[in-house]
C-alpha cells in the first residue's frame, strides 16, 4: 500500500492517477484539514472532467504505513512527518518529492537513511479549490537515493503498471535533484513575480530576464561541472512549453499566502553560488524582487 502525505496539487496527482491504474494507495490527510467527501474530482489532460473516490486515512491513525510518498512542500515537511511519526517503523520508506535540496536531513530524524529515496517530479498540476484538481502537463518522476545503486521491491512493481506517470529510476539522485532545483530556480520565482503561467514566460516581456537567468545558470552549471550544463536552456525551455498551462507551484503558493520554498529553491542556491564565489547578479536580482513582493509572513520570521 502506498500512503500519500500531503493533498496538494501532486498529492492528488499521485492518487488519481495510481487509483486510475488500480494500485492500492491511500491519502494521509492531516486532522485538521477537513474534506467535505471522498469524492475527488479530476481534470484530465484531455480536459475530461471525471470524479474518483480516494481512500483517505487521517494521520491521526495508528496503522503502520509502509511506503509514503511525501508530498507537502519543504516548510511543511517536518511537521508532517512528525504528525505520521507514531505510525513509522524500522521498514517505513519516504520518498520526498520536495522541490530543493538538503531536506533529507529533516526525513533523517524520522527513518534511517537506507529507507530515504527522492523523487524528482516534472508533471504539472493545480488544484481549483482543494477537492478540484486540474493536470496541466505531464512529465516524468525520475526516482533514486543518494546511496543505494538497485530499485526497491516497490519501485520494479510501481515501473510495471500502466499509471502514465512514467516512473524512472536513477542509480545517482543527486545531479537530477540539481537539475530539478535549476528548472524550479528560475520558473518558480518568475511566475510568482509577474503572475502568470508557465507559458507566458517566453511573452516578450519577461523573455529578457527569463534568458539572462538560463544563462547565469548555464554558466554555473559548468561551474559545478554538471553533465547537462550545455543542456540546461533547452531544458528549462522544454518544462515551460510541457507545462505551458501550469501554475507553478510557487505561485499557487503566493496566491493562497502560504509559505513558499524560496528558502529550498533559491536560498539553497544562492549559498551553494557563494560557497564556490560565482558571481550571479541575475539570480540575487531575482531574489531581492521577489522578497520585496512577498516578505516573509509573519509566522515564519518568528
Ligand atoms: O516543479 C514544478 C513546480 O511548479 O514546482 C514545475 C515542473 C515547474 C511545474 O510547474
Amino acid at each position: 500500500m502506498i500512503s500519500i502525505l500531503g493533498a496538494g496539487a501532486i498529492g492528488q496527482l499521485l492518487a488519481h492517477k495510481l487509483t486510475d491504474a488500480s494500485v492500492e494507495c491511500q491519502l494521509i490527510v492531516s486532522d485538521t484539514d477537513k474534506y467535505s467527501s471522498q469524492n475527488w474530482q479530476f481534470c484530465d489532460l484531455d480536459k475530461n472532467i471525471r470524479v474518483n473516490q480516494l481512500s483517505s486515512s487521517s494521520a491521526s491513525e495508528t496503522s503502520l504505513l509502509e511506503i509514503v510518498f511525501v508530498c507537502v512542500k519543504t516548510p511543511q515537511l517536518r511537521e508532517a512527518l512528525d504528525s505520521i511519526k507514531h505510525r513509522l517503523s524500522d521498514h517505513s520508506q519516504l520518498v520526498l518529492f520536495q522541490n530543493g535540496m538538503g531536506h533529507e536531513d529533516i526525513a533523517k530524524h524520522f527513518v534511517s537513511e537506507q529507507n530515504i529515496f527522492f523523487a524528482s517530479n516534472t508533471h504539472g498540476a493545480y488544484r481549483e479549490s482543494s477537492q478540484n484538481l486540474v493536470y496541466a502537463g505531464a512529465g516524468q518522476i525520475i526516482v533514486g537515493a543518494l546511496n543505494q545503486q538497485s530499485p526497491p521491491k516497490w519501485f520494479n512493481q510501481l515501473s510495471e503498471v500502466n499509471s502514465g506517470l512514467e516512473f524512472e529510476w536513477v542509480n545517482d539522485i543527486r545531479p537530477i535533484l540539481w537539475r530539478k532545483l535549476l528548472i524550479n530556480a528560475v520558473i518558480n520565482p518568475l511566475t510568482a513575480i509577474h503572475r502568470c503561467k508557465n507559458g507566458e514566460l517566453i511573452n516578450e516581456q519577461y523573455q529578457p530576464q527569463l534568458l539572462a537567468l538560463i544563462d547565469e545558470t548555464r554558466r554555473f552549471a559548468k561551474e559545478m561541472k554538471f553533465g547537462f550544463a550545455e543542456d540546461i536552456k533547452a531544458i528549462i525551455l522544454d518544462v515551460i512549453k510541457q507545462t505551458a498551462n501550469n501554475y507553478s507551484s510557487m505561485y499557487q503558493d503566493v496566491v493562497a499566502e502560504r509559505t513558499t520554498e524560496i528558502d529550498a529553491i533559491n536560498g539553497y542556491l544562492l549559498d551553494q553560488m557563494e560557497n564556490k564565489q560565482f558571481h550571479a547578479p541575475h539570480h540575487w536580482a531575482l531574489w531581492s524582487q521577489f522578497h520585496v513582493l512577498y516578505p516573509p509572513l509573519k509566522h515564519q520570521a518568528e
